[in-house]
C-alpha cells in the first residue's frame, strides 16, 4: 500500500510550476502516490489558510505539502492561528510548508505535525532539490518577480516559457489550475514557448488578470484543447487502473501521449531516479527531525526516520547517506558526528 501524499500549491504562475517540480520530486519515492492542488478559486491567495475546509481532498492523504502560499503581513496571525487549529486536528497526518515569503515559523514550530520552511529566492522553493538548479525552478524563478539567481543563468528559452506560462496562468483564462498542470505534467513546452513568443497586443493583463472580453489567442485555444485532451486521457486512465485493481501496475504519467510529434522542448531530470528519491526522503527526514532551527542528529537517526517517512518497502542504506552528502545542498556535517538542515 502506498503513502498518500498532496501537493497544493498557490495558482499563479511560479505556484503551478512549483507544485509540478515538488510532484516529480516526491513522485521519485517509489512507496509516495502524489497528486496535486492547484485551484484558481481554492488556492488563490493568503486566504487560502482560513478556508482549508475547502479542500476535503486532504482527508484521504497521510503527507500534505503546502507550497508557495504566502501569510500576508498584515494577517498572518488569523492565518497561522488557522493552520495551526487545522493540523492539531489531524494529528496522524505530517505536514510541510514552504514558500519564498517569510513565514510565521515560531508559532508553526508550535505543532507537532507542521514543519515549516523559508527559502527566499524561488529557484529553491521546492522539495528534494538537488545543488544543481533544476529547469524547472529556473522557469518558477523567472515567472516571479523578486531578486533570484535565475537571472544569471537563465536561457533565452527558458525566458519565453516562463513568459508563456505567465501568460497561461492568468487569471481570467481558462487554463489556471487543473489545464496549466497538466500542460507542464506532460511536458508541453513546445506550446508554452509559443505562448511566450506571441504578440503582446494579444495579451494585455493589468494587473496579472486576463479581461473577460479579450478573446483567447490561437495558442490559448490550442492550450485549452491540449490540456483537455489530456485531464480525459488521465481520467479515462485512472478510472480502467482502478476497474482492473492494479493501479501500482499502471502509470498514467507514461501512458498518455500527447497525439502529435513528441515535444522538442525536453526538461532534464537531473539525477537517476532511485538517487532522487533517497534525496527525498532524506529531505523530508531531516525536517522532521528539525523541531527548532539548528537541531542536531545523527546519521542513524536520519535514517531511521526517512524508513518511517517511506515505509516498510523503501530501503536505504547507510552508504547512501555519503553518496547524498555530496549531491543534496540540504545537510551540513557539524562536529560530533551530527548533522543538521543547512
Ligand atoms: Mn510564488
Amino acid at each position: 500500500v502506498k503513502h498518500q501524499v498532496l501537493v497544493v500549491s498557490h495558482a499563479d504562475a511560479d505556484g503551478h510550476v512549483i507544485a509540478e517540480q515538488v510532484r516529480r520530486n516526491l513522485s521519485a519515492v517509489p512507496t509516495f502516490e502524489v497528486t496535486t492542488i492547484v485551484d484558481p478559486t481554492r488556492t488563490k491567495d493568503h486566504r487560502t489558510w482560513l478556508h482549508l475546509d475547502s479542500i476535503p481532498e486532504i482527508e484521504a492523504n497521510e503527507y500534505v505539502f503546502f507550497v508557495d502560499l504566502m501569510f500576508a503581513p498584515a494577517s498572518f496571525v488569523d492565518e497561522v492561528t488557522a493552520l495551526l487549529a487545522f493540523v492539531r486536528a489531524r494529528p496522524q497526518k505530517r505536514f510541510f510548508v514552504l514558500d519564498h515569503h517569510p513565514l510565521p515559523l515560531r508559532r508553526l514550530a508550535t505543532a507537532p505535525n507542521v514543519r515549516a520552511v523559508y527559502r527566499e529566492d524561488v529557484l529553491d522553493c521546492a522539495f528534494g532539490l538537488t545543488s544543481e538548479p533544476s529547469e524547472l525552478m529556473i522557469i518558477a524563478a523567472l515567472c516571479e518577480s523578486q531578486p533570484t539567481r535565475a537571472h544569471a543563468i537563465k536561457t533565452p528559452l527558458q525566458s519565453d516559457i516562463a513568459k508563456g506560462v505567465r501568460r497561461a496562468a492568468a487569471l481570467g483564462g481558462s487554463l489556471p489550475g487543473e489545464k496549466l498542470s497538466a500542460l507542464l505534467r506532460f511536458n508541453c513546452w513546445d506550446a508554452l514557448v509559443e505562448l511566450g513568443r506571441e504578440d503582446s497586443k494579444l495579451h494585455r493583463l493589468p494587473r496579472g488578470r486576463r479581461p473577460s472580453g479579450d478573446p483567447p489567442s490561437k495558442t490559448l485555444r490550442k492550450l485549452d484543447r491540449t490540456a483537455s485532451e489530456l485531464l480525459a486521457r488521465t481520467r479515462a486512465s485512472k478510472e480502467s487502473a482502478q476497474k482492473s485493481a492494479k493501479e501500482d501496475l499502471v502509470s498514467y504519467d507514461v501512458e498518455v501521449v500527447v497525439g502529435h510529434a513528441p515535444p522538442k522542448v525536453q526538461i532534464k531530470q537531473a539525477l537517476p531516479k532511485d538517487l532522487e528519491a533517497i534525496v527525498m526522503a532524506l529531505e523530508l527526514a531531516a525536517l522532521y527531525l528539525t523541531t527548532e532551527p539548528g537541531a542536531e542528529f545523527t546519521a542513524a537517526e536520519l535514517i531511521a526516520e526517512a524508513k518511517k517517512i517511506g515505509g516498510d518497502k523503501f530501503v536505504i542504506e547507510e552508504g547512501d547517506i555519503k553518496n547524498v552528502l555530496g549531491k543534496a545542498g540540504f545537510l551540513k556535517k557539524v562536529p560530533g558526528n551530527k548533522l543538521v538542515l543547512k
